[in-house]
């Protein structure tokens, strides 16, 4: 039987466990990353485990998120992660050098290597031939110090890929058209890997959004072979010593598999407000637009915004519209400078931001009030924009800057007809401008023993979860839907500068569920704790869908929350409230989720017991009014870890024997 191309680079990488899907299994990790909005929790994580310096081959900490500076928090954040990095044998990406995936594709990845990231667009990597995973800080910190990446063996898609992409189609409508196929939820625990013949015809970059938005499938990873196109992308970066050709056998075996005509494909949008809402443009073009982004890890590359720029030269923008453009890094900005693109963006009336997330996670940029915001992004999740009722599509750079020249939502296709425009076909560079100034390298031992690692007033140390009780006696705090996600949770947006607090951060947990004049979530999680009331949370199907912030989790734990009952848990979050000793529980029958309200009180009887070595436990009602089962699916590690109190000290009590 053939091998899948996931298969063949996780085999070398297996330190424990057998590949048998849904199987516990170790991995080595070859490179971390880290960014600043989940790089802080990691790095003083990272210390409280004495390890010291780093052991894997690589570890890039970038700072691309809280780039707005209102108020010392965010430098403070930079100022510790740089000095950390230096310490601990980290390389440092400093503010300005861009967005931590994009940096990372042009500097750092190399194919066949495992790659594990506090962000959970990590994957990105996959457009490189790397298996690059998402975790919350806390996994990561761990495979910075050695430990390896423990994950359930995963199921391979195959996505047979075909034909050509048309003039106008991007590789964004690729992954929006298997978002349409897969939607949000029900991918746990599975990987995609593309193959076959039209894969030669997508560069690297255009490979790097597709994988980057596999992430809003719930998958694991996503993977793209290493070939000829991953060959001149590694040269034209000076890197070609870090090239290896990378396939799947010939007669692989996919557990499924789903072909796609590139030729066949159409401009697409993810409507508000789920990346899985897919149309074509055609069945929403017309309606008037009022502020457009051209920018985030998935589509901020040179040829993006090059293709953008030459359907803007000697051209405006629609009087009623907003466009801002954010260049994924600086070095995609130094070309566009160097080549005149960068003017000509000006020209327009383009707004130039930074190179960094931006308007992507809620740092500014945020439309007006129930308008239309077109995005090159990859969430639109309600409200993530900053604007409580924001309506935000997902589309191309194509479709972006069509619309950008009409002020209504367009095909791109038209645009020849519309405006006169041909179809720019932008050129990959053979050799981009390297400079790699803003990175700094870690210094040796010796050097960085001098390093005083500066932790600012705002900075501080996260508190160890407490133990679980023998049993349980908790109130439903929240009883919430489907597919809530990290940004539900725990907002981002002008919150984001408070990550490294946690005391100040838990204050904004469910922000969105709560109503003005009544006690908020954390008010409510607090009182109960101060009586010895575990707090609970009820969800519906794919909870924790998202972004890999282990805040979602941290500072849940931080108020009393002791346990999640739902009737389905995205990958990391899931692991993310294990590693906190949060419970997370899933409903046996998910009818039962019907009978459950907020302020019920629940009760499960030797949950440590169970923990130890049941499959389920027994929920019940106080009042005795009923009873449930609920399934607790957990490995023999993830018990060990809830017993011992935590990923922290399991983690700890390994190291001393
Ligand atoms: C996001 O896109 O939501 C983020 C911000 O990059 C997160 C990480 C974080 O919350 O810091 C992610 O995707 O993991
Ligand atoms: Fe940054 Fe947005 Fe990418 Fe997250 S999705 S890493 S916030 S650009």
């Amino acid at each position: 039987m053939g091998k899948t191309l996931v298969c063949k680079i996780l085999e070398p990488h297996l330190v424990e466990g057998r590949l048998t899907p849904g199987e516990e299994i170790a991995l080595r990790i070859d490179q971390t990353l880290t960014q600043d909005a989940t790089g802080t929790t990691a790095f003083l994580l990272f210390e409280s485990m004495g390890v010291g310096r780093v052991r894997t081959d690589l570890s890039v900490s970038y700072v691309d998120h809280n780039m707005a500076g209102f108020g010392p928090e965010n430098h403070n954040d930079h100022l510790y992660l740089q000095t950390v990095a230096a310490k601990s044998g980290v390389y440092h990406s400093r503010a300005g050098n861009g967005i931590c995936h994009q940096v990372h594709l042009e500097r750092f990845g190399k194919p066949g290597a495992t790659l594990l990231g506090s962000d959970s667009h990590t994957p990105t990597g996959g457009g490189l031939g790397m298996l690059a995973i998402g975790a919350g800080g806390l996994d990561v910190a761990v495979a910075m110090g050695g430990g390896p990446f423990y994950l359930q063996c995963p199921k391979v898609c195959g996505v047979k890929l075909t034909g050509k992409l048309n003039d106008w189609v991007a590789a964004k409508d690729v992954i929006l058209k298997l978002l349409s196929i897969l939607t949000t939820k029900g991918n746990v625990g599975w990987t995609v890997e593309y193959f076959g013949p039209g894969v030669k015809n997508l560069t690297v970059p255009q490979r790097a959004t597709i994988t980057n938005m596999g992430a809003e499938l719930g998958v694991t990873t996503s993977v793209f072979p290493s070939d000829e196109q991953t060959r001149r992308f590694l040269a034209a970066q000076k890197r070609e010593t870090d090239y290896q050709p990378l396939a799947a056998d010939k007669n692989a075996v996919y557990d499924r598999v789903i072909e796609i005509d590139l030729s066949a494909l159409e401009p697409m949008a993810a409507c508000p407000s789920s990346p899985d809402n897919i149309k074509t443009i055609r069945e929403i073009a017309g309606q008037p637009v009022s502020q457009i982004a051209v920018g985030s890890c998935t589509n901020s590359s040179f040829t993006d915004l090059m293709m953008t720029a030459k359907v803007l030269k000697n051209r405006r923008i629609d009087p009623m519209v907003e466009f801002a453009v954010a260049p994924g890094s600086r070095e995609v900005l130094n070309l566009l400078a160097g080549n005149g693109a960068l003017a000509d963006l000006i020209a327009s009336g383009a707004r130039i931001l930074e190179s960094a997330c931006g308007p992507c996670i809620g740092q500014g940029f945020s439309p007006a009030d129930g308008t239309v915001s077109l995005r090159t992004f990859n969430r639109n999740f309600a409200g993530r924009s900053g604007t409580k009722n924001d309506q935000v599509y997902l589309v191309s750079p194509e479709t972006a800057v069509a619309s950008v020249l009409t002020g209504k939502i367009t095909d791109p296709r038209d645009l020849p007809q519309r405006v006169g425009v041909e179809y720019p076909r932008i050129k990959m560079p053979r050799e981009f401008v390297i400079d790699d100034s803003m990175i700094e390298r870690p210094l040796d031992e010796t050097a960085a023993q001098v390093v005083q690692v500066l932790r600012g007033r705002t900075i501080v140390v996260p508190e160890a979860p407490p133990g679980l009780p023998a049993t349980l006696n908790g109130q439903v705090l929240l009883k919430c839907g489907d597919k809530i996600t990290t940004d539900h949770i725990m907002p981002a947006g002008t919150y984001l500068k408070l990550r490294s607090n946690v005391p100040e951060y838990a204050r904004v947990v469910f922000n969105c569920f709560n109503e003005a004049g009544r006690p908020t979530f954390a008010e409510r999680s607090l009182a109960l704790k101060s009586q010895g009331i575990g707090g609970i949370v009820v969800a519906g199907e794919s909870y924790g869908q998202g972004s890999s912030r282990e805040h979602a989790a941290l500072c849940p734990m931080y108020l009393g929350v002791r346990a999640v009952l739902a009737k389905s848990i995205e990958r990391i979050h899931r692991a993310n409230l294990i590693n906190f000793c949060i419970v997370p529980v899933r409903f046996a029958d998910p009818a039962d989720y019907d009978r459950l309200q907020a302020g019920d009180e629940l009760v499960i009887d030797d949950l440590l017991g169970a923990i130890h070595d049941s499959e389920q436990v027994t929920i019940r009602k106080s009042d005795g009014s009923f009873e449930f089962t609920g399934r607790l699916e957990l490995s023999a590690r993830d018990r060990d870890i809830l017993l011992a109190g935590g990923l922290l000290r399991y983690t700890r009590g390994k190291a001393h024997g």
